[in-house]
């Protein structure tokens, strides 16, 4: 990668030096390391984990509901794939109804413990089917952006917990219980809360939680680049786990395809399908592997992606070790715009941090320094 540098000189008596070099751990001046973008979330692996969580409820009944086989069966599925990834996993049990609830907690080693992003999705579904859309959707689009994460070996500043939570249609017992158990101490640790519940539904509309506004706006300029339009989520508020954490302060945010509501003509033409339910098949038998939208599913599960590496203050450190400096003295002169091209070994460097510009004034011994300059990726 060639980066171009552009700059004025004027006729005055300084000699500057510019020197294009790398960090290094004593610069006093080093430029935070840029935000990495977020892998792709494969929408076969997140797919497979639909067909999974079908498999499971087929063999369980035909459902994964609270205090059923299936569910539990569905929280060691997921503890399974997050153990064998590197994830420290924890099971919470609780009662609800008589019935022993659970819920899993994934925390990924690393990053600041003061500061916790966390994102989750409710894992049961109603008695009367699969639950595939809700929230077998959500629930695979954050394990697979768990697993990606450690695919990725993802390091950054934030620390990173995921959440599968019991119970969620109950009445969010699974998720109260996990707030209410978390002391004060380390609720307030808690950065932001992301939740992902029904994000694949059939005749899908595009909701964005209008709860706190940093992360809403990740989600909005997420799809904006996708030229995919948003709407604000107004069906949710109470109606999902993220209440349970905006209930006491917690920032929260998330993502929605539509539930049992209708579709106006003005969503037909904004976003397709037909003037119908968004799910038709909302908290009914037919909430099955078939019951899914792929566009939605894919679209949205790289939005989980997106918003975790936004909002985890991605902190790369600049390599290390020797580093080099190409320093070049620019002998002034009154010419304007001189441009100098300097190269960098990879982009990685640039978007990692490890490059950056730095001008110098030097004692003068010649015409012309720099008066500003323009750093340009061509
Ligand atoms: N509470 C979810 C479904 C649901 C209905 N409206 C919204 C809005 C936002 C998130 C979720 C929902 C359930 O039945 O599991
Ligand atoms: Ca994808
Ligand atoms: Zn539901
Ligand atoms: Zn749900």
């Amino acid at each position: 990668m060639n980066i171009s540098v552009s700059r004025r000189f004027t006729a005055a008596a300084a000699l500057a030096a510019l020197a294009l070099g790398g960090l290094t751990g004593t610069s006093a001046s080093a430029s935070p390391a840029a935000a990495a973008a977020a892998p792709d979330i494969p929408l076969a692996n997140v797919k497979q984990h639909l067909t999974d969580l079908q498999s499971i409820a087929n063999a369980n009944g035909g459902n994964r509901a609270h205090g059923r086989t299936g569910y539990k069966a569905s929280i060691d599925f997921v503890k399974a794939k997050l153990d064998a990834a590197g994830y420290t996993t924890t099971i919470q049990q609780f009662t609800s109804n008589s019935a022993v609830g659970y819920n899993l907690i994934a925390d990924w080693p690393g990053g600041d413990p003061n500061q916790v992003l966390m994102a989750g999705a409710h894992l049961d579904s109603v008695s009367s089917g699969a639950g595939i859309n809700d929230n077998g959707s959500g629930s695979a689009a954050v394990l697979e952006t768990a697993l990606a994460v450690a695919r990725a070996g993802y390091q950054p500043s934030k620390h990173l917990r995921f959440g599968w939570w019991g119970a969620e249609e109950l009445g969010l017992v699974g998720s109260k219980y996990y707030v209410a158990q978390l002391p004060t101490t380390e609720r307030a640790k808690l950065s932001g809360y992301l939740n992902f519940d029904m994000i694949g539904s059939p005749n899908p509309g595009y909701f964005v939680y209008d709860d706190d506004p940093t992360i809403e706006t990740t989600f909005k300029n997420y799809f904006a680049g996708l030229g995919v339009p948003t709407e604000i989520e107004t069906e949710g508020d109470g109606r999902s786990d993220h209440a349970s954490f905006k209930n006491v302060g917690i920032p929260v945010g998330g993502l929605f395809t539509g539930a049992s509501r209708v579709k106006t003509s003005a969503q037909v033409a904004k976003w397709g399908g037909t003037a119908t339910a968004f799910d038709r098949c909302y908290h009914s038998s037919c909430d099955t592997t078939a019951n899914i939208n792929d566009t939605a599913l894919d679209r949205n599960s790289d939005a989980v992606a997106h918003a975790i590496w936004a909002l985890s203050g991605t902190s790369t450190p600049p390599p290390t070790g020797t580093v080099f400096e190409n320093t070049a003295d620019v002998s002034g002169g009154s010419a304007d715009n001189i441009v100098q091209t300097f190269t960098v070994n990879a982009s990685s460097e640039v978007a990692n941090g490890a490059w950056k510009l730095r001008a110098q004034d030097k004692a003068s011994v010649d015409t012309g320094y720099i008066s500003g300059f323009k750093l340009t990726f061509p």
